[in-house]
């Protein structure tokens, strides 16, 4: 201070405001994003179930009420239909809150076929009400048909779904996706925190593999709209993901960034990579499953399911794998 003459000057500090600038996506960013975009679309749309030995994978959307699971599928139906669309019903109040189990098809807005991949969208968790542990296993294995109710009283109707007593391949779960809100993964009560534990430790002992989606990133203190573009090396986030690794144990590596359409009224290619990232980890998840599925199940279930393709496939692994 001295060096510059200005120790004679009294400074007085009595508020410090910190402001951030929003930064504009530049051109070149935008470019690349929108490549990046198109080529995760071409590996989405052109997937193909390990050893083919389903039409479409399932993946089960879990997590506490209100983390934003009907989002995230409102979010990929948007994206692959070229504009912002809520099929399924969001929100905080009760009338957003799912109560039937739903199984969503997704048809691709370029050639209207439907997408390799189905969602399925489940009622939230939570500490007292909501999904009950019990049902998880049954919705894994595939029993529960599209628009099932939900119920209290913990009566399954005789004969759920395809409930013969060996469930088929293609009904049941592929990829599970727990979905937390990034804003309130920290504060998540113990008995949720034990309840999702315990529904892993299920997963992991049926080799159910499984992803986290953290969603809500858009509503951290000191995100900007161009922090998503590196989304991972933001320190709000990084947070986040600690958080989620230390009170749940879920592996870093496994948990995706996401920013699901809820405000916005055109599609963001920074938004859309995300989500499609994302998605294109579930299926790479769902594919590990698939492959270390027990090969005479596979057999079991494609002949069961009358799926004559799938049933070749399975038996023409099972060969390769018995002759020498
Ligand atoms: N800002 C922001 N809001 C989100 C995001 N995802 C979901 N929301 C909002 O969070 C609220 C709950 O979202 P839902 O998609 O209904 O959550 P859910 O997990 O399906 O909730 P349940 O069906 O009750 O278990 C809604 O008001 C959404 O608009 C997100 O990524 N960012
Ligand atoms: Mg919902």
């Amino acid at each position: 201070m001295e060096k510059l003459g200005l120790s004679q000057i009294y400074i007085s500090f009595q508020d410090c405001e910190v402001f951030r600038c929003e930064d504009l996506l530049d051109k070149r960013k935008m470019s690349g994003l929108t490549e990046l975009k198109e080529s995760l679309l071409c590996a989405i749309r052109n997937y193909i179930p390990y050893g083919g030995l389903v039409h479409k994978v399932r993946i089960l959307l879990l997590g506490p009420v209100g983390a934003g699971k009907s989002s995230f599928f409102n979010s990929v139906r948007s994206i692959f239909r070229g504009h912002v669309t809520n099929q399924a019903l969001v929100g905080s109040d009760p009338t957003g809150t799912s109560e039937k189990y739903r199984t969503y098809f997704i048809k691709d807005g370029k050639d209207n076929n439907t997408l390799p991949f189905i969602l399925c969208d489940t009622m939230g968790l939570s500490e007292k009400e909501g999904l009950d542990m019990d049902d998880i296993p049954y919705i894994l294995e595939g029993h529960f048909p599209d628009k099932y109710q939900f119920n209290s009283l913990k009566l399954r109707p005789k004969g759920i779904g395809n409930h013969t007593g060996c469930p088929l391949l293609k009904d049941r779960i592929h990829c599970v996706a727990f979905v937390f809100s990034a804003n309130s993964v920290g504060q998540l009560s113990h008995e949720m925190v034990e309840k999702i534990k315990r529904i892993r430790r299920e997963l992991i002992k049926s080799d159910v593999v499984h992803v986290v989606l953290l969603t809500h990133v858009d509503t951290l203190d000191l995100i900007t709209k161009g922090d998503l573009i590196d989304v991972y090396k933001c320190v709000p986030v990084k947070l986040q993901l600690e958080a989620v690794h230390r009170k749940l144990g879920f592996a870093l590596s496994d948990i995706f960034v996401v920013s699901n359409y809820t405000s916005e009224w055109e599609l963001e290619p920074v938004i859309d990579v995300l989500i499609l990232s994302a998605l294109k980890e579930m299926l790479r998840a769902a594919d590990d499953f698939l492959e270390n599925f027990p090969l005479e199940k596979t057999v079991v279930n494609a002949l069961n399911g009358e799926d004559a393709a799938a049933a070749a496939a399975a038996a023409k692994s099972l060969q390769s794998c018995v002759t020498p």
